[in-house]
């Protein structure tokens, strides 16, 4: 039987459903798709269980856009009266709820029938369970709405982006068997979903230093799994959302920045050492700071939080650790210098540059195997003689592209042949190898994590 028909069936418990505060936060949304929201809430929920619903205006220039809607039964309107982003009017709309739970929503959406009633219930069973609905699609050309994969969840890669990916083969199986069941999910999309307030107000809330848009739903997965809660899609509740293509609104600060800045703080709270392939996929971010994150600390202290070794081997095992577990990135230093690949490529040689830590023609790695890798470009010994230039070719693991360091000096030194790497032509020819001498300053590298 498809599975709408199997939702379709299902009975609620409604005298034991609690009723929930909806919290929409907005800036600069069109009038027209805010209305969409806010009347789809109230004519898709049973009327007891929307107790009500508070219209965070994070300052937008028009006052009125908010103001007009609080005419309308059970809104509330809460102006701010300067930009704070979404996380903080989140929760200044959160701590002003009187329900005992927390709907979040983004000001552009359309509940579908019955979204409501599949996720109080999750809650209602467990408090420590925090649930969204499947996220249909509003065509932001058409404002059609489209029915979406039910076979999607939430996931990233070391970038730390949000993104959905399709649900295992096993998972799908038993999903065929029963549709309606829980997908747990090691992210959430982050605009719509319902967490009990309590539960919201125990484990923190979300972090008040974030800024504007982004990071915060990382952050908030990555607090709920490690602190003892779970994060699931309910498939027999769907909500429309338009996805655009840009923010329609300014970003104090800049995108990019803030997005760095907010996704650093996730990261330097939760991630503990694995933070680091974050900071090799995104070596940019190492340079945006990130402010004070103690408070954070110290909440994960509190609560008593497991580690992110504990959410990747239990929640997240798909998300493939990079190989340098057995190997290390980061920049090769002599001093204030760093082995640069001056931009070439292959067949082309490196040389000594000034570190500017921000990875990029300064990133390397040295793998377990003995290579030293940028990208897929290995430093490779063309043949063996002293003297002669070092340069990078595809990394194929063979004889010419093996190393090891030798400690003390840090020297690193050819596999077979007594060479090692040496700056003391950099300035015309680059690296070279020479005879191996740890009383060569040349010769001696440090590898430090640029970040
Ligand atoms: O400064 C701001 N103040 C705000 O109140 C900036 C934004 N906002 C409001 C905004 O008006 C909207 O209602 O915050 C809400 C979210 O902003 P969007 O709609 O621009 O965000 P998005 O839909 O592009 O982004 C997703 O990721 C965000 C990361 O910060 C938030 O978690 C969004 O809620 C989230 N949206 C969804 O999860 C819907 C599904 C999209 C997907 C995938
Ligand atoms: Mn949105």
């Amino acid at each position: 039987m498809p599975f709408f028909f199997r939702c379709r069936r299902k009975k609620w418990d409604y005298a034991n459903l609690p009723a929930t505060s909806v919290i929409i936060t907005f800036h600069n949304e069109a009038r027209s798709t805010l209305l969409r929201t806010v009347v789809s809430v109230l004519n898709r929920s049973p009327e007891h269980l929307i107790k009500e619903i508070i219209l965070v205006d994070d300052f937008s220039d028009n006052p009125r856009d908010g103001e007009e809607l609080s005419k309308i039964q059970k809104i509330r309107v809460i102006r701010n009266d300067k930009r704070e982003g979404l996380m903080r009017s989140r929760v200044k709309g959160a701590d002003a709820a009187k329900a005992s739970v927390l709907t979040f929503l983004d000001s552009h959406c359309e509940c579908n029938v019955n979204w409501l009633e599949p996720l109080l219930e999750r809650v209602a069973l467990d408090p420590t369970r925090v649930v969204c609905p499947v996220i249909d699609v509003i065509s932001m050309d058409t404002f059609q709405y489209i029915g979406a994969s039910a076979d999607l969840r939430g996931g990233f890669d070391w970038n730390l982006v949000f993104k959905w990916e399709y649900l295992s083969y096993a998972e799908r199986e038993s999903r065929h068997r029963d549709p309606t069941q829980a997908i747990r999910t090691p992210m959430i999309a982050g605009g719509l979903f319902v967490i009990d307030k309590k539960y919201f107000d125990k484990l923190g809330k979300y972090d008040m230093q974030m800024d504007v848009w982004g990071g915060e739903n990382l952050e908030i997965s990555f607090r709920v799994w490690q602190c003892g809660g779970s994060l699931e899609i309910i498939p027999c509740s769907r909500v429309g959302h338009v996805f655009r293509k840009r923010h329609p609104y300014t970003f104090p600060g800049g995108s990019g920045n803030v997005f760095a800045k907010n996704t650093r703080r996730a990261a330097e709270v939760w991630m503990d050492e694995y933070k680091h392939f974050y900071y090799a996929s995104v070596p940019l971010a190492k340079n945006i700071p990130y402010g004070d994150i103690s408070e954070r600390l110290k909440l994960r202290n509190e609560l008593q939080c497991k580690p992110f070794k504990w959410y990747l081997q239990n929640v997240y095992p798909e998300l493939a650790i990079p190989h340098s577990t057995t190997s290390h990135t980061g920049e090769l230093r002599q001093g204030i210098f760093c082995l640069d690949t001056m931009g070439h490529l292959l067949d082309g040689y490196v040389a000594l540059y000034q570190c500017h830590h921000t990875g990029g023609n300064q990133e390397w790695s040295l793998t377990s195997t003995g290579l030293i890798k940028h990208h897929d470009l290995c430093l490779t010994l063309p043949n063996y003689m002293k003297g002669v230039q070092i340069v990078m070719r595809i990394c194929d693991g063979s004889e010419s592209q093996k190393w090891h360091r030798i400690e003390p000096g840090g020297l690193l030194r050819h596999s077979k042949y007594p060479v090692c790497l040496d700056s003391r032509s950099t300035d015309i020819r680059g690296i070279t190898a020479e005879r191996c001498s740890s009383a060569s300053d040349s010769q001696k590298w440090q590898l430090t994590n640029s970040s």
